[in-house]
């Protein structure tokens, strides 16, 4: 039985490209910045998010902690969506290793935060009282407002209200290509407004490791810095870079396959009772849907699901995520669908 692996887009392997380059690549001791790879992979990234300067991290989380750590001095505060991952899924390490005092908004469904709300976040710094907001961070997509896409008008926005109360912008664009493909734009234009951004090459584009964080000259020595206190100076770190120049030549475009998939299975999901799925402005690849049935929870039908080959995440009492991805087939979100079917019936 091949199993239709549907929980993250974290679960790909490297394709035979990556992993021809990983064993031919030149590698050099990185943290005196000799790795000839890691330094293509890193002018590659900034050339294609428009930024001066790339620097390559081990995973998401240090991107986003490395890109605060740089900008934020503790007791700064930080202007965050209660559903984002750097503020859900990341042990706190902003508060935990920076000092750096989270302010929530509620995301809004579409994954956005209320500029309004935004502004009126924003703490008088004449006040001895209150931490000096610093930074707004925005999520693109957004994991779990749906993997929805942030458009380029309210990047566009959302950098000017920055840039008029003096603040920075960050986005954790884990899946920014995801967004970029859906939206029919360039990551580029998406991230224009942004100081610092973070993207993974170990989701859709199936590198096995690492990410990569973009911004100014200056912020990268900062992100550095904060990159090697962290323990995160990598050395011949090359070998996994290789991967990621082929994820960056070879895997954008096709994410508009993963995209279509996650339509199909989503249109397919809305037409089996007891399933609700949720709506979302710009599909990517990730649906959630809630199992409304009073016999059944997440995690009972994702264990029948799992019993047949099909592997989904239970993410609350109700909620389930599938996220499609590199090895997912069209003809497999058929048969995910086919096995869902049977188990309701
Ligand atoms: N997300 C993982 C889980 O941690 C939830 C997943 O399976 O989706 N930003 C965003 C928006 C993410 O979704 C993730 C990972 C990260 C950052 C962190 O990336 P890694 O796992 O490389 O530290």
């Amino acid at each position: 039985m091949t199993i239709v692996d549907l929980r993250s887009d974290t679960i790909t392997h490297p394709t035979p490209a990556m992993r021809r380059a990983m064993a031919e690549a030149e590698v050099g001791d990185d943290v005196f910045g000799e790795d000839p790879t890691v330094r293509r992979l890193e002018e590659m990234a900034a050339e294609r998010l428009g930024k001066e300067a790339g620097l390559f991290v081990a995973s998401g989380t240090m991107g986003n902690l490395v890109s605060l750590l740089a900008q934020c001095g503790r007791g700064d505060e930080v202007i965050v969506g209660d559903q984002a991952h750097t503020y859900m899924y990341e042990q706190g390490g902003m508060a935990a290793l920076g000092g750096i005092h989270p302010r929530v908004l509620k995301n809004r469904p579409d994954g956005t935060l209320d500029l309004d709300e935004i502004v009126a976040a924003i703490r008088d710094p004449n006040n001895p009282h209150f931490p000096r907001t610093r930074l707004i961070t925005v999520e693109n997509t957004h994991n779990r407002c749906g993997g929805t896409a942030l458009t380029v008008a309210y990047m566009q926005a959302l950098g000017a209200l920055a840039r008029e109360h003096g603040l920075l912008l960050h986005v954790d664009g884990a899946r920014i290509f995801n967004a970029a493909v859906a939206l029919g734009v360039t990551e580029r234009a998406l991230v224009a407004d942004a100081d610092s951004v973070t993207f993974c090459l170990s989701k859709g584009l199936a590198a096995p490791v690492g990410s990569v964080v973009c911004g100014s000259r200056a912020f990268i020595a900062e992100a550095r810095r904060a990159r090697k206190v962290v323990g995160g100076g990598m050395r011949q770190a090359g070998v996994i870079a290789a991967a990621g120049i082929v994820a960056l030549e070879q895997m954008v475009e096709r994410l508009a396959d993963d995209h279509a998939n996650a339509r199909a299975l989503a249109a397919g999901l809305a037409e089996l009772k007891g399933i609700q799925v949720e709506a979302v402005p710009v599909r990517t690849n990730i649906v959630y849907f809630n199992i409304v049935r009073p016999d059944m929870n997440a995690t009972q039908l994702t264990a029948r699901l799992a019993e047949q080959g099909v592997r989904m995440l239970p993410v609350g009492p109700r909620r389930i995520r599938a996220v499609t991805n590199y090895h997912v087939t069209a003809e497999q979100i058929t048969r995910a669908l086919a096995v869902l079917r049977a188990i309701l019936a």
